[in-house]
């Protein structure tokens, strides 16, 4: 037995982490988070307080003040504007911890680890082994892509969901916010999306949505975690909920009946309609409008009956109505085959398609986001005997959420041409957190690893060996998860 206990595993794998050989910090009834009493700062240091107050099981005091005095955690900020840079150092002492960023989101980053770091020594106390961190990521979108459409996902648990994403230091939060089955935001200038058209779910479920005041509310927690919003109002097809609530986006003038099933591709928008223009500026202005992130998702997917030009027509006009409301378009992977803005993202998820025109969107300057079906569709069934999730992109194991490269997925997508990577869960079959949790545990810690670490850092054996001290932390939580088999729980 090692005197000086090992160095608890973290996910996702920094790129430096050494273990020092010093003595312990020891987290006492006296320990306090220090920060500077910056605005954009206190926020970080309740949130450090919060998480490790809640972990030690006594609350925690926050000072505003630069001091010395050891026995506490020193967050500190070295640059002044933006939130794009993540990066962040972590040394810990006898004496003191210290958290180092360039931005909030990087503080976010270094108290999540420090979290990690925490073990409780047999007399009961909480400590943090000696150690330096120097860490970043790889990819600069790393997301969890959520269809609160089938069922709708209230927002207590959504922000359980958030925290897990901020745990495995996911950054992007994707709500698909209209579908088939239901719409989940309140729209000023279209009230009776969310009058008409909130309450139903796949099977006769209980629908509901967010208003506008719970949406804020979402994404201010979230931003607090480093997680920014991108709301996806899914258009041209999948919009049976809009067609339900405004029968002047068909040609006859009457709603459509609200749809229960699971079937995919039946429902759309027309062009030559004079509602659709209006519907697609105003609504994607008002969702603008809301969302302080930098993108706006109009989905795009599976629009199975309509031609290629009015296709083309109509994603031009939703992604006209996003770029006059001052924000950047993303699409799933179908609007490749339309022409693109450069710095459009495109978001690639059906592998079983020909290769050539994303390579040739690549070329004209699209970037692409990477939830291949088969690795990041975290509603896939683990195996034949998951009770919950569908099976067409097949099974998902652990290992296949854990072992696929991002930069070379798509031949003829070069590496640069990668912006991240992005979980999905559908929720046709998840009617409840227990549901969503017991599908996204573990695989989401894998994603999140794929996203942030380097390839020449990750390695399956080291991974399956790390994920072990994750199970414990759940069950503390109350969250269920699959104890997969290829792990050693
Ligand atoms: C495909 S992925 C869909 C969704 C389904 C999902 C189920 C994508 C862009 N479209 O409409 O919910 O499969 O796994």
């Amino acid at each position: 037995m090692p005197a000086v206990p090992a160095v608890p595993a973290v996910i996702p794998k920094p790129a430096r982490l050494e273990a020092t050989g010093d003595e312990p910090f020891v987290i006492s009834e006296s320990t306090t988070v220090v920060v500077d009493g910056r605005p954009d700062l206190i926020g970080i240091a309740v949130l450090a307080a919060d998480l490790l107050g809640r972990v030690t099981g006594r609350s925690i005091e926050v000072r505003y003040a630069d001091s010395d005095a050891p026995d506490v955690v020193r967050l500190r900020l070295t640059a002044a504007e933006g939130d794009a840079d993540e990066s962040y150092r972590l040394v810990s002492t006898a004496g003191r911890v210290e958290l180092v960023a360039k931005s909030p989101a990087g503080l976010v980053r270094a108290i999540v680890t420090l979290r990690q770091l925490l073990t409780a020594a047999p007399d009961g106390s909480l400590r943090v082994p000696s150690v330096i961190v120097e860490d970043a990521p790889r990819y600069r979108w790393r997301g969890l892509s959520i269809d609160v459409a089938r069922h709708f996902v209230a927002k207590r648990d959504l922000k359980v969901l958030i925290g897990l994403m901020a745990h495995y230091k996911l950054n992007v939060l994707h709500l698909h916010l209209s579908d088939d089955q239901g719409w989940r935001l309140q729209v000023r200038s279209r009230p009776q999306l969310t009058r008409l058209s909130s309450s139903t779910s796949v099977n006769g479920d209980p629908g509901g949505y967010y208003s506008a005041d719970d949406y804020a509310d979402i994404v201010a927690f979230a931003s607090a975690r480093g997680v920014r919003v991108v709301p996806e109002i899914d258009v041209p097809g999948h919009v049976n909920a809009a067609t339900h609530a405004y029968g002047n986006l068909t040609p006859s003038g009457e709603p459509t009946d609200a749809y229960t099933g699971i079937e995919v591709g039946f429902s759309r928008l027309y062009a030559d309609l004079p509602a659709t223009g209006d519907f697609l500026r105003e609504v994607f202005a008002d969702v603008a409008a809301m969302t302080p992130g930098e993108y706006v998702h109009i989905g795009g997917d599976e629009v199975l009956t309509m031609e290629p030009q009015e296709y083309a027509t109509l994603v031009a006009a939703a992604s006209a109505a996003v770029r006059a409301a001052g924000k950047k378009v993303v699409g799933w992977q179908e609007i490749a085959h339309t022409p693109l803005e450069p710095g459009t993202v495109v978001q690639y998820w059906d592998t079983r398609v020909e290769p050539e025109p994303f390579a040739a969107a690549a070329q004209a300057g699209a970037l692409f986001l990477m939830s291949p079906g088969k690795h990041a569709y975290l509603d896939m069934k683990y195996d034949a005997d998951t009770v919950l999730g569908l099976e067409w992109a097949g099974h998902i194991e652990l290992r296949d959420a854990y072992e696929w490269e991002p930069s070379t997925l798509i031949p003829g997508v070069p590496a640069e041409s990668v912006i991240g990577v992005e979980a999905a869960i559908w929720t046709e079959t998840l009617r409840d957190l227990h549901a969503l949790t017991s599908m996204l545990l573990p695989r989401l810690a894998a994603i999140a690893e794929v996203a942030w670490t380097v390839p020449e850092d990750r390695d399956w054996d080291d991974f399956r060996a790390r994920i072990v001290d994750q199970g414990p932390f759940w069950d503390r939580l109350g969250l269920s998860w699959y104890r997969s088999p290829q792990v050693d729980w």
